[in-house]
């Protein structure tokens, strides 16, 4: 992606993810995004929290356990999934928007509807995360323009029924950057400030199994680009594949948590803005892990240097071995 003017983040008022809370713009650690899926059907956690009173339960659970945002979202994006109406998505998302904001939540809504994002957005959530990327609806981006609030953009080829068939890539690395960058200027011609985006490289979204290996060990230079980047991992069929067992059969998506907590650990390290995850304490252990190792090759780099300038005393004072 091309260095630009603005790349790194000033928004109209000269702020990168003005709509955020202070602690959630430049955080000193990655942040911890706990998924509350308003659907009957969502690949990971189908059902559980269908109904708002549970959906809500959940996220104040999730908060407790340290979730520094909550993503509610009402439409599954689980592979082969059917679309759900938009009355259906809005009735599924709003309420639970409401109650959680009324509760003192930091909201995201998962959403690829232009619709769905400006009701959740008067309801209250500061953050739109579309999976499409502004793909999939053509009023998303001038929703997100006029309401100047925080919007990740996920690499995206097609809804959940046809994803699978578009898992052809070059060089998936390459070919990602380069797509989330058109998804970068199309938002930007819409009126959208780059401040306002975060990128996501879509992991499991038109990538099945191995190509999601490479996105990860790359995220340094994702991260590079520019943009705060959102890791969603979570229980995803490519660690289900990784932890199969003997006879070769997935390991079930609640099985998929310790690993989703390893990869946590590894994004944070690479400098993930934030990762997305279901179960979130144990991440949320993770993240703080990483940001002292990342501390600790600071100051690890400043002893060395420190030692080096001892050693080099020690050599004019010839006193070196
Ligand atoms: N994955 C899912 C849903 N929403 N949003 C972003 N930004 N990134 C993701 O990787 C992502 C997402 C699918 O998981 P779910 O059905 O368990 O919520």
């Amino acid at each position: 992606m091309d260095e630009r003017d603005g790349a790194q983040g000033a928004g109209p008022d000269g702020a990168r993810l003005a709509a955020l809370p202070p602690a959630l713009r430049t955080p000193s650690r990655t942040l911890v995004m706990g998924v509350v899926n308003v659907t009957p059907d969502s690949f990971s956690d189908g059902g559980r929290w269908f109904d708002a009173d549970a959906a809500v339960r959940r996220g104040l659970a999730l908060l407790d356990e340290g979730a520094d945002l909550l993503d509610v979202g009402g439409e599954s994006t689980r592979p082969g999934a059917a679309r759900v109406p938009v009355d259906e998505e809005l009735a599924r998302v709003l309420p639970v928007v409401e109650r959680l904001v009324a509760r003192g939540a930091t909201v995201s809504v998962d959403t690829t509807r232009a619709v769905v994002a400006a009701g959740a957005v008067d309801a209250g959530a500061v953050l739109v995360n579309d999976v499409s990327g502004g793909m999939a609806d053509p009023d998303m981006a001038p929703v997100v323009a006029r309401t100047g609030v925080a919007y990740v953009a996920m690499h995206w080829r097609g809804h959940a029924d046809v994803m699978d068939a578009h898992d052809a890539y070059d060089d998936v690395v390459a070919d990602v950057r380069r797509e989330l960058a058109q998804r970068v200027d199309a938002l930007r011609a819409a009126g959208v400030d780059d401040g306002q985006v975060v990128l996501d490289p879509g992991l499991g979204f038109a990538k099945t199994g191995e190509s999601n290996w490479p996105l990860l060990a790359h995220l340094p230079e994702l991260v590079a680009d520019g943009y705060p980047v959102l890791v969603g991992a979570s229980r995803k069929r490519f660690l289900g594949h990784l932890l199969a067992g003997p006879d070769g059969s997935p390991a079930a998506p609640s099985a998929r948590d310790d690993a989703t907590a390893a990869v946590t650990a590894l994004a944070a390290a690479a400098g993930a803005w934030a990762v997305r995850v279901h179960e979130v304490r144990a991440s949320a252990a993770a993240v703080r892990v990483a940001a002292r190792w990342r501390e600790a090759q600071g100051d690890a780099g400043q002893q060395g240097h420190r030692t080096s300038r001892r050693a080099t005393q020690r050599a004019v004072q010839g006193g070196a071995r």
